[in-house]
């Protein structure tokens, strides 16, 4: 089975998560910070996996530690998960509107961290959330998961839709970049890494 459960606990936040790439779906999301247990939760439905969160932040600064760790976690998990990445995908790409808004969100499951994040007016508030953390979220999914992830967002108004296309589109992309499709590592280089 493809999964991973990690503990981390620093002086910012504590955060349990568990992800299995092979699941079905199961999900339970509580991350402490309103706007993002939406996102999390719309990540956990559209991917597929069987998914849990749970962080207990310095929320009473703000959101930043409780989001970017757990980018760190989840990325740390999707490697663990992951494993020797034998029969993988690799690259996928996903198109995704809400409404007004449409962003695509490409994968390379490559072990190379980058991220490319085009998006624009992504600063502000959604309810207590700073919009400028969904930028943080991903980086820190790119660089401990080691996936280059480019995020473009086309257009949008309504920032709490433009969020919601790119994490529906990032669930969509990375759970088929990371579905079984053959019995060979999906490199010339013969390392993915
Ligand atoms: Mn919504």
């Amino acid at each position: 089975m493809r999964k991973a459960e990690i503990v981390r606990d620093t002086k910012e936040t504590k955060i349990e998560l568990a992800l299995n790439l092979d699941g079905k779906g199961k999900y339970e999301v509580d991350t402490g910070v309103g706007f993002f247990d939406h996102m999390m939760t719309l990540f956990a439905c559209h991917s597929g996996f069987d998914f849990s969160v749970k962080c207990a932040g310095d929320t009473r600064v703000d959101g930043h530690h409780s989001v970017e760790d757990i980018g760190i976690v989840l990325g740390k998990a999707l490697v663990k998960a992951l494993g020797d990445k034998v029969g993988i995908k690799r690259y996928a790409q996903a198109t995704i509107p809400m409404d007004e808004s449409l962003a695509t969100v490409t994968i390379d499951v490559s072990g190379r961290p980058f991220l490319v994040f085009n998006a624009e007016g992504m600063s502000g508030k959604v309810g207590d959330f700073d919009i400028e953390l969904v930028e943080e979220f991903f980086r820190a999914v790119a660089n401990y998961g080691g996936i280059t992830l480019h995020i473009n967002l086309h257009y949008g108004s309504n920032s709490h839709h433009k969020i919601e296309a790119i994490f529906k589109a990032f669930a969509r992309a990375l759970s088929e970049a990371v579905k079984v499709v053959g019995n060979t590592l999906p490199s010339s280089k013969g390392v993915l890494e």
